[in-house]
């Protein structure tokens, strides 16, 4: 059963108008490139118990990774009944304070920035000067079938403090594992959210690089902005997935502009799309050059995004702008904004105490500890205006 089922009649999908035979042909080949690359496979350890130097030298030539069978099919379930429950407490409409059947609308008392709204199949952020103009072109917005609502949410951050079970999967051991191997043992987080693509609604996002604030300096290298985790309830395909450029985030800034001109669309002959099972979660460098198309097809994608950066990386910085206002993230802030990690561990364990629990260094050397109760999660409200956004 679908999220909406509950709420609205499922969407028809949609197709490319004119551009469909191109698109579909575009689909099949990325999907055959992305299989050669060799960048997929569960999460293994070597002999010492670190993440396996195959899945680090992999996920460093193409900048993503997919793991595959990440969350398993009670967490997957846990997941989804969040998704629904998150759904339904939508506003009824953009700016609305209330859901459908009138109680105060999820996310209305945030002051953070929370939900994001597209028109069914549309691209909000292509071609304008929206999060520091970094999504330069236009994705095709192909025409939504008739009865189609004018706007829906397409993006929600701040995730983690509307749903435990997110929260749960932003502590997988293995996860955390992998955050430390690549960002360091004193990783820190950035930012949590959900994009959700209906089908037949499901918003572009258009192709862009992550980062934006250590090109051109000192501090620059392949892994400097950070990654994001995207775990999948649903699973991911061509049609409905996040493209990615391999290779890109080794890279200077790229000339979106010039790489589509040169295509002769917004179909970049070098990209591969991220395939996914429901419960493999795949990782991204956020500087590789990535974006997604407007969901067209009949599957749903629901991706958990889940950030980590180097504690370096934000330390003493200025940024923001995109996720949270400008400010300088000093060690008290970064402290605050890692409890949630804390939490994670704490409210995973309590659902999963037949799991090792991940433990997480900065905490350890401190002997701070962290427990998920009432009073956690009410102080999680608005958790993401201290977002780590470089
Ligand atoms: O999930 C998507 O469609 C886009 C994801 C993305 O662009 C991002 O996480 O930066």
């Amino acid at each position: 059963m679908s999220p909406r089922t509950q709420t609205r009649p499922q969407a028809q999908s949609a197709d490319y108008g004119p551009e469909s035979a191109a698109m579909a042909a575009y689909l099949q080949a990325g999907e055959a490139r992305a299989h050669a690359l060799g960048n997929r496979g569960p999460i293994r350890r070597d002999g010492d118990g670190n993440v396996h130097p195959d899945i680090l030298e992999a996920y460093w030539r193409c900048g993503f990774y997919v793991f595959e069978d990440v969350l398993g099919a009670g967490e997957l379930a846990d997941i989804e009944a969040d998704l629904k429950r998150i759904m339904a407490r939508l506003p009824l409409e953009k700016g609305a304070a209330v859901d459908r059947r009138g109680r105060p609308a999820l996310g209305a008392d945030c002051q953070a920035p929370t939900l994001f709204w597209s028109k069914p199949l549309g691209d909000p952020f292509g071609g304008t000067d929206l999060a520091n103009g970094r999504h330069p072109v236009k994705m095709i917005e192909p025409r939504a079938a008739d009865g189609t609502p004018d706007e829906v949410v397409y993006l929600i951050l701040g995730s983690l403090q509307f749903s435990d079970a997110c929260l749960r999967a932003y502590g997988h051991p293995d996860l955390l594992a992998v955050a430390a191997a690549i960002n360091g043992d004193d990783f820190v987080p950035f930012t949590d959210a959900i994009f959700i693509k209906e089908p037949g609604l499901g918003a572009s996002v258009a192709w862009h690089q992550d980062g934006t604030t250590h090109w051109d300096t000192e501090m620059w290298d392949q892994g400097c902005h950070g990654f994001n985790f995207m775990g999948q309830l649903y699973g991911s395909t061509p049609a409905n997935g996040v493209w990615v450029v391999p290779g890109s985030h080794k890279l200077a800034k790229a000339d979106i502009r010039a790489k589509v001109t040169a295509a002769g669309s917004e179909r970049l002959p070098d990209a591969v799309p991220i395939i996914c099972k429901p419960g493999d979660v795949a990782i991204t460098n956020r500087q590789a050059l990535h974006g997604s198309f407007a969901n067209t097809s009949p599957d749903w994608r629901v991706t958990l995004n889940m950030g980590f950066h180097r504690r370096a990386s934000v330390l003493n910085v200025e940024a923001g702008g995109i996720h949270n206002s400008v400010a300088v993230y000093d060690a008290a802030r970064i402290k605050e904004r890692s409890r949630v990690i804390g939490y994670a561990i704490d409210a995973r364990h309590q659902r999963f105490g037949d799991e090792t629990p991940f433990e997480y260094r900065p905490f350890a050397a401190s002997g701070e500890t962290y427990t998920w109760d009432d009073a956690a999660r009410q102080g999680m409200h608005d958790y993401n205006l201290l977002d780590l956004s470089i």
